[in-house]
């Protein structure tokens, strides 16, 4: 991935740009009284482990409870959509859910379909339903580009989609954006 100056998010740029609008929205890392769903495939199972235990120190980290957190195991990348329906639905949806997952391209004939279906089901169920589904499945050509992605430390793609979940539920619970 590239970084540059130019392609980076300036903080500072941006919150000048505060004042300048009628609202300014953006979500944060409180995640105090926040439910998230965690929707894991078992499918490489020791990279989902991995991403698993980043999402949780990050979780930890914004302050959300462990008794608010369902964790779900699916078998695959493949069912990983619907479980993520069921946790947004109904009386007890949650605020986000983090779906956690590796198609890795060299094991897998139908890489593209598990991957392909698996995005295009995420995204379908987050617009459906309107609550943020965040997608922390990795596609990766080699079992050695998973690794890199899953590696205990800020890298760790599990704790990218903890963050983003709780950005997301903080976001779309402000202003006008509030159901
Ligand atoms: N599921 C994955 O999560 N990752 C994979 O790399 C993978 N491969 O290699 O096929 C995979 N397959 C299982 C799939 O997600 C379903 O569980 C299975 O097809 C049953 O529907």
């Amino acid at each position: 991935m590239t970084s540059s100056n130019e392609t980076s998010f300036d903080a500072g740029a941006a919150e000048q740009l505060r004042a300048s609008v009628g609202e300014y929205l953006e979500g944060g890392v409180d995640g105090r009284g926040l439910r998230i769903g965690i929707v894991a495939g078992r499918f490489n199972g020791g990279i989902t482990t991995r991403l698993l235990h980043g999402a949780l120190a990050a979780l930890d980290e914004c302050g959300v409870a462990r008794s608010d957190i369902t964790l779900a195991w699916a078998p695959g990348a493949f069912e990983v959509p619907i479980v993520s329906q069921a946790l947004s639905t109904g009386p007890r949806a949650r605020d986000a859910v983090i779906t956690l997952g590796a198609v890795i391209r060299g094991d897998t004939g139908h890489y593209e379909i598990v991957a392909g279906e698996c995005a295009r089901g995420v995204q379908a169920v987050q617009l459906a339903t309107g609550v943020p589904i965040i997608f922390g499945v990795l596609t990766t050509n080699t079992i050695e580009q998973a690794l890199e992605r899953s590696r205990d430390d800020g890298t760790n793609k599990g704790r990218e989609c903890a963050l983003g979940a709780v950005e997301m539920a903080g976001l779309l619970r402000q202003g006008s954006l509030a159901r």
